[in-house]
């Protein structure tokens, strides 16, 4: 845990969110700032800077992440969906707590 991070508070329950998954290891909730009619993080509970700091030590962790995303994404009725991990400010990362976004929905998601 770390003390300022706030998805250790949302992990904690500090912090409410609208969580709708949870295991030992993970959280998944929906993203305050939607970008798709669906948009939702799945969150280790362990606090991990980015994909960045992760080591080999990480490696089941990060499978186990990439294969609820299609479980969830089903499960709330997508049946397309595009993963994003924003790594570093330079990235796009705002919350330095490794997640993974999970999103769509709605129109076809534009080609990048
Ligand atoms: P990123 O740029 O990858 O670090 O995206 C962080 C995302 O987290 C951003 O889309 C907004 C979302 N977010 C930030 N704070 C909260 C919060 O308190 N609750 C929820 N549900 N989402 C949050």
């Amino acid at each position: 845990m770390s003390a300022d991070c706030i998805f250790c508070k949302i992990v904690t329950n500090d912090i409410p969110s609208n969580k709708f998954y949870e295991d030992d290891e993970v959280i998944a909730f929906h993203d305050i700032r939607p970008i798709a009619p669906v948009h939702f993080l799945i969150v280790p509970k362990v606090h991990v800077e980015s994909l960045a700091s992760c080591d080999a030590l990480h490696q089941v962790l990060l499978g186990k992440i990439m294969l609820l995303a299609p479980k969830l994404a089903a499960q709330l009725g997508l049946k397309g969906f595009r993963t994003m991990i924003n790594t570093g400010r330079e990235g796009g990362q705002e919350v330095f707590h490794l997640h993974i976004h999970v999103f769509g929905g709605g129109d076809t998601l534009p080609k990048v």
